[in-house]
């Protein structure tokens, strides 16, 4: 029989799980944000790590609009500093979530730049529910100056890829037309989501890394946005390119773990159902 100590051994030596870290905020109901991330890396088997950059609490008294804490820069900059320096080497993958601020996405640009990584994935939260405008506006700016630049993915929501890419989008032609201006302006693999937004049967997204353009699409499951489906997304391109997939492998895998998480969502007494990950469990 072997020690417990040895079946540690062996586990070392075999489970070598990718390592992925999520840099985003806790959404407190658990359907968004880091929580979303974390969720989503752990049922794709990869080591999921966080840095929380703000803390989100839903307001049931004020139409569910987002009160919206951010964590101190020094605070973020210490998380990073820790978790850079345990998994120095091993740390190549991480997501960008809801950065909210701009002293925020300076700390994060400088901690990217210190090291070197095969994928930063950058879900472009723009805005949050609520949030005062005029923040917003400076918040949007420096995340496309600062932080769009280093991405090697990017994955934009309707409203995000209008706003990254400056045309509107009422159709799928429209979509690809977005995707490919994301990619001049990034150099990114780009991801952009119609979700329910688009008219027709479909959830559409459009796929475009200056070479391939693929159009992805899914039965819409509903006419309604599922919390965390947007975080979910982003969270499984970076496991997936993480355990070596290719950006459109991750693209097509991502939005097939999304569909299932949809299909097995959880409702509560929110207006919104949030995505579940666990579904293949
Ligand atoms: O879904 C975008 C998002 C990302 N991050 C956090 C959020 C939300 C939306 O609620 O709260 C922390």
């Amino acid at each position: 029989m072997p020690s417990s100590t040895d079946i540690s051994a062996d586990a070392a030596l075999t489970a070598r799980p990718a390592i992925t870290l999520t840099i985003a905020g806790s959404e407190a109901t658990g359907g968004a944000g880091a929580q979303a991330d974390l969720k989503t890396f752990q049922q794709l088997g990869t080591y999921g790590i966080t840095a929380l950059t703000c803390i989100v609490s839903f307001n049931p008294q004020d139409n569910w609009n987002h009160r919206f804490v951010p964590v101190d820069a020094n605070v973020i900059a210490d998380q990073l500093e820790a978790i850079q320096t345990c998994y120095a080497g091993s740390l190549k993958s991480v997501k960008i979530g809801m950065l909210g601020s701009p002293a925020t996405i300076d700390t994060v640009a400088t901690a990217l730049g210190n090291q070197e990584w095969d994928n930063i994935v950058l879900d472009p939260v723009l805005i949050c529910k609520g949030q005062e405008p005029g923040h917003a506006l400076d918040t949007d700016q420096a995340l496309k100056a600062q932080v769009l630049p280093l991405a090697t993915f990017v994955t934009p929501n309707h409203f995000e890829a209008e706003s990254l890419s400056g045309i509107t989008i009422n159709n799928v032609e429209d979509l690809e037309k977005a995707a490919r201006i994301i990619h001049e302006a990034s150099g990114a693999a780009v991801l952009a989501k119609g979700g329910v937004r688009l008219e027709g049967p479909d959830a559409v997204d459009v796929f475009f890394d200056g070479e391939t353009l693929e159009v992805l699409s899914a039965p819409k499951i509903g006419e309604v946005a599922v919390s965390g489906a947007g975080c979910s997304l982003a969270a499984a391109v970076t496991a997936e390119l993480a355990k070596g997939a290719t950006p459109l492998e991750a693209a097509r895998t991502a939005k097939a773990f999304v569909t299932e998480g949809i299909k097995a969502r959880v409702s509560s007494h929110a207006p919104f159902d949030a995505l579940w990950q666990g579904f293949a469990g």
